[in-house]
This record gives structure tokens, C-alpha cells and sequence, in this order.
């Protein structure tokens, strides 16, 4: 083939901690063919988790980078990125990844790392949004796909996903109803990602060469 041929596919790394369901989602949608990219790498700070069981039933490679065996945050995430940059991914993504990195690490996937994060963004940064989104009597709540920068779950948005809650809504009912929304959208970002339409430009998210607004693309759940 002569260099002027097809690009190759783009390769993602997903980085997990858990159960994984995110990435099943991504798995499912690059299986048929929705996504045009190849995993070639999970990675887990965790071992034995669901989620490394879902990459090898999909045959995609995987290891465990365990952060308990590194004295610092730093020696952790260097690793990470030496482990990363062996694959050349275009692209890294968070699927329920729970260590916050340093700004060495984000710097260093600047436009290229993305992450879910279950709530309506600006609120609800940090860890058991659901239950702090009942607690603040919150009539709406979801998810946000954002790019990583240093500023934990900080970064610019690229779409959300806004669910209603329910006065008999619970943290546990309201993490499902809005997991199951992180499955519908984190696939389309990955996919606008990898087809070349998404990118960012210092804080600018842009989808198709347009400015997308400071919230993203807003996505009401039908219920
Ligand atoms: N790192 C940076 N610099 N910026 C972001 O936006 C990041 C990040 C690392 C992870 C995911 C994020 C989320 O979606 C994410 C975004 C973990 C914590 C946390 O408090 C907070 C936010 C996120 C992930 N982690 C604890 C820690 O000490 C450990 C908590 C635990 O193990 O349960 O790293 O929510
Ligand atoms: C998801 O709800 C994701 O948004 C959240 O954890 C869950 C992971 O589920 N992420 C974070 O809280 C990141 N700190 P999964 O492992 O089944 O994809």
C-alpha cells in the first residue's frame, strides 16, 4: 500500500477500575462496527475486576497497573503514561476510573482523554453524586462526557445526559437510570472522536468545526 492509501484505524486505551460497564458499551459498539477503532489496551488500578473480565471475553489485551504498589502519585502515573504510550493510541478513556491523576499526566493527554462523570456538571464534582443529588433535593441529575484537564472533573464538556428524578428516586435508582444513560452517550463521543469531528482548542470543544456551548450537547433521557 502506498502512503497515500486509508488511515489506519484509531486505537483507544480504556482505563477502568471496576465493573465496566461503559466500556462493555464501547466494546459492543466498535464489535459491530458502529465505532470504526480497535482497544487495543484495558488497563485497571484494581485486579480482579469485572471489568478486566469483559476486555478478555472480548480478546482485548489488558493488565493491572496496581497504584498500591507505588509510593506516590507520580511514579503511579508515569508508569501509567509509559504504559499507554506503548500502544499510540489516538485516543484515552476514563470508564469509571476512580485515582485522580497529576497534572503531569493530564497535561500529557491534553485533547485527547476523555471521561464520564455521573452528574450534571459543574455540580456534583468528586464521588457519591447520586446520593448527595437526592440529599440536595435535585429535581434533575445524569451524566457528563467531558476532556480531562487538571481541574478534577473540571474540564470541557462535550454532551450530557439529563434525567428526571423521581420523588421515590433513591441513589441506587437514580445510578441506574443514569448508567444507563452513560451507555447511549459515551459511545457517540468516542465514535464523533475517532471519525475526526470532536476536538478541543485550548477550552473549546468543537463538534463538526462548531463551538459547542459551555454545558455540551444537552441529551433528555425519553422516559
Ligand atoms: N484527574 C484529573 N486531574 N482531572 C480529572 O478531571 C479527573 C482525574 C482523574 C479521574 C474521574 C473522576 C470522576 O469522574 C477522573 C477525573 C476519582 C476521584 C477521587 O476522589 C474523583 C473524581 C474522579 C475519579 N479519587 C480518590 C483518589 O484519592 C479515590 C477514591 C476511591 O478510590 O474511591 O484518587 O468522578
Ligand atoms: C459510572 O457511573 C461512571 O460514571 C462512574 O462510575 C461508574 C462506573 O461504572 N465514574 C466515576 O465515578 C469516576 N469517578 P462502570 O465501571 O460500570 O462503567
Amino acid at each position: 500500500m502506498d502512503s497515500s492509501s486509508a488511515q489506519e484505524r484509531p486505537k483507544l486505551v480504556v482505563l477502568i477500575s471496576g465493573s465496566g460497564s461503559n466500556l462493555q458499551a464501547i466494546i459492543d459498539q466498535v464489535g459491530n462496527g458502529t465505532i470504526d477503532a480497535d482497544i487495543s489496551l484495558v488497563l485497571s488500578n484494581n485486579p480482579d475486576v469485572m471489568g478486566l473480565q469483559r476486555a478478555s471475553a472480548a480478546g482485548i489485551n489488558t493488565e493491572v497497573i496496581n497504584h498500591r504498589e507505588y509510593d506516590s502519585r507520580d511514579s503511579f502515573d508515569r508508569e501509567l503514561i509509559r504504559r499507554i504510550d506503548a500502544e499510540q493510541p489516538q485516543l484515552v478513556i476514563l470508564a469509571g476510573f476512580m485515582r485522580i491523576f497529576t497534572p503531569a499526566f493530564t497535561n500529557h493527554y491534553a485533547g485527547r482523554m476523555l471521561n464520564i462523570h455521573p452528574s450534571l456538571l459543574p455540580e456534583f464534582k468528586g464521588v457519591n453524586t447520586h446520593a448527595r443529588a437526592i440529599e440536595a433535593g435535585a429535581n434533575q441529575h445524569g451524566a457528563s462526557v467531558h476532556f480531562v484537564t487538571s481541574e478534577l472533573d473540571g474540564g470541557p464538556l462535550v454532551i450530557q445526559a439529563i434525567v428526571d428524578v423521581n420523588e421515590d428516586d433513591t441513589a441506587e435508582t437514580l445510578a441506574g437510570k443514569v448508567l444507563q444513560q452513560e451507555h447511549t452517550i459515551y459511545p457517540i463521543v468516542v465514535k464523533w472522536f475517532c471519525e475526526g469531528r470532536l476536538s478541543l482548542d485550548g477550552n473549546q470543544v468543537r463538534l463538526d468545526k462548531q463551538s459547542l456551548p459551555p454545558q455540551g450537547i444537552a441529551h433528555r433521557a425519553e422516559s
